[in-house]
């Protein structure tokens, strides 16, 4: 039987007073819908684009015979996506790998990967050596150190480039969108040293798995899928001059690197971190920016 049930709504806290897909998901659309964007798209390229979007739904339709019941789930279901603010968490998760991969073909610097829901732009500024804003429950976690240079693509450093970093704490909850967080919590842009090199102290993070309680859950767990994403790191790269990158870092030997629901890994993104004699996992990470 295909009902997927009707997610609790978006005002409405968890009974425990936790964080909610709810409330991450409607943090995520203001967060957004704050922007109105434009795109230079002619009315022509709409219109064919637009047209073979439909062809596509019409050759589904007919190919499995799509019931009434199963239209009137659709309908219901994209209606929850919206109320539970998760249209930026379904896009992301299943359709912006694709937009990510065409836009990237022509550079040759450092590989890409989707942005995700969850950036926020103007994070404190830190200096080339730093540790990111934590708790003390983040700081009991493995200490992990990054570190390396940013270059153009021939390697000459990029003094002053800014590397935006931001991911997850222990339990998958970004800054900014669970409300239990404190304001930019394992968030900051770290400028870079005159020789364009870095040291980032924060703790290795843990797989990050789609919230089960809102509607891209409910649809995972209806399909039998996972909703697991592999242990990441997200970072936006960006130098004057120079074409900024947008990409996330994974770790060697995590689970779910090989079925990343959202489909975001490349084998150029791996991290191998190793521990020193202080038992802190260390890993060298150098990014090569394209021109503009
Ligand atoms: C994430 O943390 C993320 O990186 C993506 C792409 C989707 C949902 C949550
Ligand atoms: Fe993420």
């Amino acid at each position: 039987m295909t009902t997927i049930e009707r997610p609790a709504a978006p005002d409405s806290p968890a009974a425990d007073g936790s964080p909610t897909a709810a409330g991450s998901g409607s943090a995520a659309t203001a967060a957004f819908a704050g922007h109105r964007f434009t795109a230079d798209t002619s009315p022509e390229r709409l219109s064919a684009i637009a047209s073979e979007a439909f062809a596509g739904f019409s050759a589904l339709i007919d190919k499995h015979e799509i019931t009434y019941d199963e239209y009137r789930v659709l309908k219901q279901w994209l209606i929850d996506v919206g109320e539970g603010g998760e249209w930026p968490l379904l896009l992301d998760v299943f359709v912006e790998h694709d937009i990510e991969e065409v836009n990237s073909r022509k550079y040759q610097g450092t590989k890409g990967s989707i942005e995700g829901p969850y950036y926020l732009p103007d994070s404190p500024l830190l200096p080339a050596r730093c540790t990111l804003p934590m708790r003390s429950v983040d700081a009991r976690e493995t200490p992990f150190v990054m570190h390396g240079q940013v270059t153009d693509l021939d390697g000459s450093p990029m003094a002053g480039a800014t590397i935006e970093i931001w991911h997850a704490d222990a339990e998958g909850y970004y800054s900014g969108f669970a409300p239990h967080l404190p304001a930019w919590n394992l968030r900051g842009t770290v400028v870079t040293d005159g020789q364009g090199r870095y040291e980032i102290t924060t703790i290795q993070p843990a797989p990050y798995q789609i919230p089960t309680d809102g509607p891209t859950g409910k649809f995972i767990e209806t399909a039998g899928w996972h909703p697991w994403r592999p242990a990441h790191l997200h970072l936006r790269v960006s130098a004057k001059g120079r074409h900024p990158i947008v990409t996330q870092l994974y770790f060697a030997g995590g689970d779910w690197l090989d079925s990343d629901v959202a489909s975001a890994t490349k084998p150029e993104l791996l991290l191998d971190p190793k521990p020193d004699e202080d038992g802190r996992n260390v890993v060298q990470y150098d990014f090569a920016l394209d021109p503009e």
